[in-house]
């Protein structure tokens, strides 16, 4: 058996193909011309399939699943057009309109508007579950329509996302009353940071549910949900964020739901410090893998009971 750190540099030590056909394909997208603040995200595909290594000897024991059971594909990475946002936008989308199942690995949060428009022409307008520090509803970024601030605006502006089945979790940066207004004006659900400190990640999930229905969604995972003490590898960090535990815990109770794609952006590993960010958003992509597992949900989530659970990892 090859050891973790001898693994192929795909997501899971998976081989990167150009092979489109598999049911999910994990891709890279190498775009930051869309950051307001710390440049960086750019390299965040690579750090991840670097970190994502860590996870690819055993099952993940909620549930007792391999995510690596299901067909699945590490296709490399997007086009861009160097300079160009508007053009790698459209890129972006192009590329990504073939793909059955897409779990895009950023790149900053302006990619998400290209793959939410891609999604949208095949399922219709999708359910979203947004975990970000920041609303990403703002008109625009110091007079830029198109950037990191964003995908949302444009997302609930074109009708890609039904605003009454999206809902925001870890949100608590300083935000202009009027985009939060404009927000809260859609409908829109939103659990900032501190609810999610006080409900306890069950009573998160079990609205997150409630709010996403049956019907197909899409999971945008902004890194910068996390703390910066558990994932400082980010271009706009806030304070009093999620812990990864949090984040783990909602996850594996959304098991059963139409989860039609997803992405997890802004991971800048320059700033990182010993790949936590990059493990952090590693560990999101495998989870939700896992959960696309047949029988992966579970009835009464978490880990197993009875001590099963022991990977020997060191
Ligand atoms: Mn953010």
């Amino acid at each position: 058996m090859t050891p973790t750190f001898a693994l192929p540099p795909g997501f899971l030590g998976l081989s990167r193909v150009p092979v489109r056909t598999a049911d999910f394909c994990i891709a890279g997208i190498s775009f930051d011309l869309g950051t307001t603040n710390r440049a960086g995200a750019r390299d965040g595909p690579h750090a991840v399939r670097r970190a994502s290594r860590m996870l690819a000897d055993g099952a993940n024991p909620a549930g007792w699943v391999d995510p690596l059971s299901l067909s699945v594909a590490d296709i490399g990475d997007f086009d861009l057009a160097l300079g160009d946002v508007a053009a790698s936008l459209e890129l972006i989308e192009h590329q990504a309109a073939p793909l059955p199942h897409l779990l895009a690995i950023g790149g900053d949060h302006t990619v998400t508007l290209a793959l939410l428009r891609a999604l949208s022409r095949r399922v219709g307008p999708v359910g979203l579950l947004h975990f970000d520090a920041h609303a990403d509803t703002w008109p625009d970024n110091f007079g830029q329509p198109l950037a990191h601030g964003s995908p949302f605006f444009h997302a609930l502006n074109e009708g890609l996302v039904d605003p009454r089945r999206m809902i925001q979790v870890g949100i608590r940066s300083p935000v202009p009353r009027d985009v939060h207004d404009w927000t809260a004006a859609r409908g829109i659900g939103v659990i900032s940071a501190e609810q999610v400190h006080l409900d306890g990640p069950a009573a998160v999930a079990e609205r997150i549910r409630s709010v996403l229905g049956g019907l197909p969604a899409y999971l945008s995972f902004d890194i910068d949900a996390i703390d910066p003490g558990q994932a400082p590898g980010t271009g706009t960090p806030e304070v009093g964020g999620l812990f990864t535990w949090q984040v783990m815990a909602i996850l594996r109770r959304l098991g059963g739901l139409s989860f039609a794609g997803m992405d997890v952006v802004e991971v800048a590993p320059a700033y990182d410090v010993s790949e936590i960010t990059a493990l952090a958003a590693a560990t999101i992509l495998w989870q939700y893998l896992s959960l696309q597992v047949p029988g992966s949900a579970l009835p009464s989530p978490g880990l197993q009971p009875g001590g099963g659970g022991i990977i020997n990892k060191g």
